[in-house]
């Protein structure tokens, strides 16, 4: 990333259109809740030192090396998305660079809720609110924002936000058979059509293979990490990989890469030396749930502070990220994007019916991951999620895994009474 020296970020931002005084507030907010959270944690792997770099430069250098490339003649242009369906390969297929979008925090709700109703659950109304009030230098630097109908309240949310910034939305079936098996192939082809229409560039075979490879082993890196999560002490936090799939939807993939081998390398270094960021013993936690977008690092910080340590995420940003690969075989253009539609279409997420699979991940996870215990979290207002802590909780009593669940939002107003709830859990492990 470029470095902060003599360069004026707060020109930056105000020539991609932002509040630059809101957003002054907002990164100090930001700034305070990083040393708070993860500069307090204890014997942490050296290599984490990407992830206090990759923070401090979120808005600054990484989006001033999006903005100088294009000034220096680099075509390539910005894609925004708010979801695990939107295939990254082939936005890297036809030359342009995938951002997420999503918001971990509450920002202007109140320009939020003229657009969408006040019960709406804090990861719509955060980014409704961040536009709204121009503080997201991602939003303002995408090119193309791609949404999808995933569930009721994304899909209306699309509707608003579409007004205010170019949208492509794609239709993601909520069943899986052969005919939404098609549907889905067919809507990820028209996709790869808007993307190519976006940068004049055509998706080839030779650039969707290297896409697909790049995405790979992106995701052979964090599979490689999480394995190192299994063992006991656990050479690394919770929150440390919650950021590391935070920072994989926003840094540069072959950076992040080699970040996150050198993280796994030195993990699996700790783990041969008996090194932990933890002690020996201390009560393992299975995250699974809604996803946490960035800076919601609020329930991972009270279980880790609580004296646990959070050794799995069955989530968008966790292991659903990086579980399947896309097969590297394909020999067109045509197979290739089958096969990412499929694999894409696999994805666990709670808008599908059924969605047995999901609960065989969290409980595989457990046992593979050593859990003692499962924390399932939907962010409020969250149906679709809290319809299913019901079948959740019950195949975890059914495998004999005590398990909490949790719904809240992004204030802190209710810490308190989730630490005391999460101490409580702990105990009784
Ligand atoms: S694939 S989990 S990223 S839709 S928490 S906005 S579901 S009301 S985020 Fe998701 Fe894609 Fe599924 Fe993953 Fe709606 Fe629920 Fe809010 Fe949610």
């Amino acid at each position: 990333m470029a470095g902060q020296e003599e360069y004026d970020y707060r020109e930056m931002w105000g020539s991609l259109g932002m509040d630059v005084e809101a957003h002054d507030g907002l990164l100090a907010a930001v700034g305070q809740m990083y040393g708070d959270m993860f500069l307090t944690q204890g014997n942490r792997p050296k290599s984490t030192s990407y992830l206090d770099f990759v923070a401090s430069n979120i808005h600054s250098g990484r989006i001033r090396e999006l903005v100088e490339g294009r000034e220096a003649g680099d075509p390539r242009k910005v894609v925004g998305s708010f979801c695990l369906y939107v295939p990254e390969e082939i936005i890297s297929a036809a030359g342009a660079v995938e951002v997420g979008l999503c918001a971990g925090a509450e920002w202007a709700p109140e320009e939020a809720e003229k657009l969408v109703p006040r019960n709406t659950c804090p990861l719509i109304k955060g980014f409704m609110g961040f536009k709204l009030a121009s503080v997201c230098p991602y939003i303002e630097t995408a090119d193309l924002v791609v949404g999808e109908n995933t569930c009721d309240g994304k899909k209306k949310a699309y509707e608003e936000f579409g007004k205010l910034k170019d949208t492509f939305v794609m239709d993601v079936p909520h069943v899986r058979n052969e005919d939404t098996r098609q549907q889905w192939r067919n809507e990820v082809k028209r996709l790869a059509g808007r993307i190519e229409e976006l940068t004049g560039q055509k998706i080839t075979e030779e650039s969707l293979r290297a896409a697909i490879k790049l995405a790979n082993q992106k995701r052979l890196a964090l599979k490689r990490l999480d394995q190192t999560r299994a063992a006991d002490p656990v050479p690394i936090s919770g929150l440390d990989c919650l950021l590391t799939i935070q920072a994989a939807f926003m840094d540069d993939s072959v950076r992040l890469t080699g970040a996150i081998n050198d993280m796994a390398q030195e993990c699996e270094a700790r783990v041969e030396a008996g090194e932990g960021v933890a002690p020996k013993g201390a009560k393992r936690i299975l995250y699974t749930g809604t996803p946490m977008a960035v800076p919601n690092w609020k329930l991972f910080n009270i279980i880790e502070k609580s004296g646990a340590v959070v050794v799995g995420e069955e989530c968008c940003t966790g292991s659903r990220y990086y579980k399947d690969l896309v097969p590297e075989d394909g020999a067109t253009i045509d197979d290739m994007l089958n096969d990412i539609a499929d694999r894409y279409l696999n994805i666990q997420c709670a808008i599908f019916t059924p969605n047995d699979g999901r609960k065989e991940d969290v409980l595989r996870m457990a046992r593979e991951l050593n859990a003692d215990g499962i924390i399932d979290c939907s962010l409020q207002f969250c149906t679709l999620y809290d319809m299913e802590a019901t079948g959740m909780e019950l195949a975890a009593r059914d495998a004999g895994i005590p398990y909490m669940h949790i719904s809240t939002g992004y204030s802190a107003d209710d810490e308190g009474q989730l630490k005391t709830r999460i101490e409580a859990f702990l105990e009784m492990l």
